[in-house]
């Protein structure tokens, strides 16, 4: 009897794709599904004509992989991921793997490597990017976990991945327990970013410039083949000419209400927890959130007044500022992600490979793009690089950009549009570049009224000083209370 090299548990979009990407690349792939019609569907279907194997049981699915045996999970992140791993430790053998290819929170991967190391079984946590089609024919891997077990599923995973113009796949090892899907979170977080900065282009060109669809979608189309060139950018060109069933702008007609799964969340939860201002990502998420309280702001869109949006001036010079607005905040907010894995694998004594991580976005994923090969030319030229914003490249093309990013953000606050990450973005880089902010005040307002104390640029770091600012204070500072 054949026996499969993979078993891969979960059939819906994500799990039926990879089962026949891995397929087409020669491997046999054993499969499993909590509703097990699903899996005569399958083969009755899309996988009629493979080499896939069916199984009934979670019994009989094991029964049919080689050793050391390779599970797979594609199932909905949380507990269903637990209550899988829990139904297979038992008919597993000390050595054999499971993937989680689920979007999990990387916290969970952590848990279940602790757990499954105790138990001799070995776990991989990967992010997957790319959506069906990238699955189908080639998404972005970011591969976390036991180290141990990368060798045997990495011919496998690098196979399937997408590849880059030079034929090297999207996927490479990320690190120790939950850094893969850390790693995805950041992607997703980016990811929230990117697509808000796009929004934001929309608008000033259709309620400031007053362009048509047509006109949108020539721009994208024509900033694809620019440094902006991405997927994203290249399917709101699509998305700017594609049609209703009544021949009007299918685009029109989508409420303006902005759904979410948590991932950009995370990467600001995970941000605010290590005190890394990712203040794009943030933006991004809070955009969504304003995005939902849609009766609300057709409530307060009757009484809350500002400008009405008009447009005196150059507009292709316009256009040029929004193009330069929008790559000069895509960079800060690659930066603050980059900021963000820093710490975090500082935290988690992970060794990140940043130009790699960045090779793995290169293809495959949803923030694909030409960019991102610039930020790996950034590493492979200076693996230490403290942040993106100082290598001499993007260096250079914030500083060309510039003058368009701050015209913009001005015209835009002058003209009442909204553009939080346009704005985030250059206050984030106008403190960056600032060696003295007023934080100076704050630390003086904190020890006035809550005794914090402050420390003094005429004394080493770390001494700390408190004043009895009215002279009524006492000479006692507070070490618990903090504000
Ligand atoms: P879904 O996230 O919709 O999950 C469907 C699968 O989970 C089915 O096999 C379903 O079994 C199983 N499942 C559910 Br739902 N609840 C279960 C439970 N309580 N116990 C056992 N199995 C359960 O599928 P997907 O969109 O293919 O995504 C799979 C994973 O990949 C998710 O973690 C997702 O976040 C991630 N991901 C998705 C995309 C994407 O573009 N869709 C991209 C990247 C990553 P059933 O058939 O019996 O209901």
């Amino acid at each position: 009897m054949t026996q499969a090299d993979i078993g891969l548990i979960g059939l819906a979009v994500m799990g039926q794709n990879l089962v026949l990407n891995m397929n087409d690349h020669g491997y046999t792939v054993a499969v499993f599904n909590r509703t097990a019609s699903k899996v005569d569907d399958f083969l009755a279907g899309p996988a009629k004509g493979t080499k896939v194997i069916g199984a009934h049981t979670l019994n009989e699915f094991v029964s049919k992989l080689k050793t050391p045996r390779r599970v797979m999970l594609m199932v909905k992140a949380g507990d269903p991921v637990d209550q899988f791993i829990e139904m297979l430790v038992p008919l597993l053998d000390r050595g054999d793997i499971i993937i989680d290819g689920g979007n999990s929170h990387y916290p969970d991967t952590t848990r279940r490597c602790q757990t499954l190391k105790s138990k001799g079984i070995y776990f991989i946590g990967t992010g997957i990017s790319g959506g069906e089609e990238g699955a189908r024919h080639g998404p972005s891997i970011m591969p976390g976990g036991h180290p141990e077990a990368w060798p045997h599923i990495k011919k496998i995973f690098q196979d399937i991945a997408a590849k880059v113009e030079t034929g090297e796949p999207c996927c490479d090892w990320v690190g120790d327990e939950g850094a893969g899907h850390y790693v995805k979170m950041i992607h997703n977080g980016i990811e929230y970013g990117d697509i808000q900065l796009i929004c934001e282009a929309y608008q000033l060109m259709k309620d400031v410039l007053g362009m048509t669809s047509d006109e949108i979608a020539d721009t994208f189309g024509s900033w694809n083949t620019k440094e902006l060139d991405s997927y994203l950018i290249e399917i709101t060109a699509d998305v700017f000419r594609k049609q209703d069933v009544d021949g009007t702008l299918l685009l029109d007609q989508i409420l303006d209400v902005a759904g979410q799964k948590g991932t950009g969340k995370w990467t600001g939860i995970s941000a605010l927890d290590r005190g890394v201002p990712v203040t794009l990502i943030g933006e991004a998420v809070f955009a969504r959130c304003l995005s939902a309280m849609k009766d609300e702001r057709v409530q307060a869109s009757k009484k809350l007044k500002g400008p009405s949006p008009h447009f005196k001036g150059d507009r292709q010079s316009f256009l040029k500022n929004i193009f330069q607005a929008l790559y000069a905040s895509k960079i800060i907010s690659y930066a603050q992600g980059y900021m963000l894995m820093r710490e975090a694998a500082k935290d988690y004594h992970w060794k990140l490979n940043y130009g790699g991580i960045a090779l793995m976005w290169r293809g495959g994923c949803i923030i694909r793009s030409v960019f991102l090969s610039k930020i790996k030319q950034a590493f492979d030229k200076n693996p230490n690089l403290y942040n993106l914003l100082l290598d001499d490249f993007f260096n250079g093309e914030v500083n060309q950009c510039q003058t368009g990013w701050r015209e913009t953000v001005a015209a835009a606050t002058m003209q009442g549009i909204p553009v939080p990450c346009f704005a985030t973005a250059l206050s984030f880089y106008d403190g960056y570049r600032c060696a003295r902010l007023p934080a100076n005040l704050l630390q003086a307002l904190r020890d006035y009224f809550g005794a914090h104390t402050y420390e003094r640029v005429d004394k080493p770091r770390g001494e700390f000083f408190h004043t009895n600012w009215t002279g009524t204070g006492g000479k006692v500072s507070a070490s618990s209370y903090s504000v």
